[in-house]
C-alpha cells in the first residue's frame, strides 16, 4: 500500500509514522486511518523495526477526526449507527493495532493532540510532548463522547478525578500539566523533541525486542486481572522470554562483564 497522508520512514531500527495533513491539525480522515492502520500492520511483520515513534508534521499532533468528512455523514439517515461502524472499521483497528504491536511505540506529541488524537497519545507505551504541545479532550465540545480507547486509558493514566474533568469540560491542558499528572513521560523544547525522541528509540530498538514485547503484553492482560491470573500469565509469558536468544546473550554477557549484543531474536 502507497501512503498519501502519512510518511513511513525506517532508519537505524526504528520507523517514523508521521501524521501527515499539516493545514489540518493532521485530522484523520478515512484515507489516513486505513494508511495508519496499514503502516502499524507493517510494522509488526518488518524484522528490521524495533521501535516506532508516532508524530505530527505541522504545528499539530492530530485534531482527531476530520470534521469535514463528519458532517457528510449528516446526509445519512442513521448517522448514529453510521458512527458505531465507523470506530469499529477505523480508529479502533488503528488502536488494537498498536497495543498488539510487540515493538515499543513512543508518542512524540509535536503540538496540540485533540479527539481521537490525543487518543492515539495515549495508546503509545511512551509519551514525550513539545513544550508548546496541549491535550483536549475535544469529544464533549462537538456532543460526541471520548472514544478510541480514551475512556479505558485515559482514567488509568491520570485517575479518573482529572480524566472527568478532562472530558467533562473539554478544556486543553498543558504538556507541564499532563507531565505532573503523569499523563506523559517528559517535555522536550519544541525544537529538540524530535532529535531527544529518535534517541530514546535508538536505544530501545537496540533492546530485547521480544522481551519489551512481552511486557507491552503481560501489563495489558494485568490491567483487567486478579493478581492470581497475572502471576500465571507473567509465569507464561516469562516462558517464553527465557527462550530468546536475547535472555541469553544479556546473562553471558553479564557474566563475561561485556556490553550486550541484542539481535531482537
Ligand atoms: C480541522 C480539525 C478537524 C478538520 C482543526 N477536522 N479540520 C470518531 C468517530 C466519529 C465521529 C466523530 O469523531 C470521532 C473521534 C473524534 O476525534 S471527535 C473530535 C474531533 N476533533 C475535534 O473536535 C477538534 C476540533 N479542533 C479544535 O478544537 C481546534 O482546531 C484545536 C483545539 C485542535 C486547535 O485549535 P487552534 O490551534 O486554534 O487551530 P484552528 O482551530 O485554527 O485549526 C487550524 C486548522 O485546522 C483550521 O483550518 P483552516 O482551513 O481554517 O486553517 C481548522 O479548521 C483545521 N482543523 N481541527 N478535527
Amino acid at each position: 500500500m502507497s501512503y498519501n497522508t502519512i510518511l513511513y520512514e525506517t532508519a537505524h531500527g526504528v520507523l517514523t509514522i508521521t501524521l501527515n495533513r499539516p493545514d489540518k491539525l493532521n485530522a484523520a480522515t478515512d484515507e489516513l486511518l486505513s494508511e495508519l492502520a496499514d503502516a502499524f500492520k507493517k510494522a509488526g511483520r518488518d524484522a528490521e523495526v524495533r521501535a516506532v515513534i508516532l508524530t505530527g508534521a505541522g504545528r499539530g499532533f492530530c485534531a482527531g477526526q476530520d470534521l469535514g468528512a463528519v458532517q457528510s455523514r449528516y446526509e445519512d439517515d442513521d448517522a448514529a449507527i453510521a458512527f458505531g461502524e465507523h470506530l469499529r472499521h477505523s480508529w479502533n483497528i488503528v488502536i488494537q493495532r498498536m497495543r498488539a504491536l510487540p515493538k515499543p511505540i513512543l508518542c512524540a506529541v509535536n503540538g496540540v493532540a485533540a479527539g481521537a488524537g490525543m487518543s492515539l497519545v495515549l495508546a503509545s507505551d511512551l509519551r514525550y510532548a513539545s513544550d508548546k504541545a496541549s491535550f483536549v479532550q475535544a469529544f464533549v465540545n462537538i456532543g460526541l463522547i471520548p472514544d478510541s480507547g480514551s475512556t479505558w486509558t485515559l482514567p488509568r493514566l491520570i485517575g479518573p478525578t482529572r480524566a472527568l474533568e478532562m472530558m467533562l469540560t473539554g478544556r486543553k491542558v498543558t504538556a507541564q500539566e499532563a507531565e505532573a499528572w503523569g499523563m506523559i513521560n517528559g517535555i522536550f523544547a519544541g525544537e529538540a523533541l524530535q532529535d531527544e525522541v529518535r534517541a530514546i528509540a535508538e536505544r530501545l530498538a537496540a533492546m530485547p525486542t521480544r522481551a519489551i514485547g512481552l511486557i507491552k503484553q503481560a501489563t495489558d492482560y494485568a490491567a483487567d486481572s486478579t493478581l492470581n491470573e497475572a502471576l500465571e500469565y507473567e509465569a507464561d509469558l516469562q516462558d517464553l522470554a527465557g527462550r530468546t536468544q536475547d535472555h541469553r546473550e544479556g546473562v553471558t554477557a553479564f557474566i563475561e562483564k561485556r556490553k550486550p549484543i541484542f539481535t531482537g531474536e
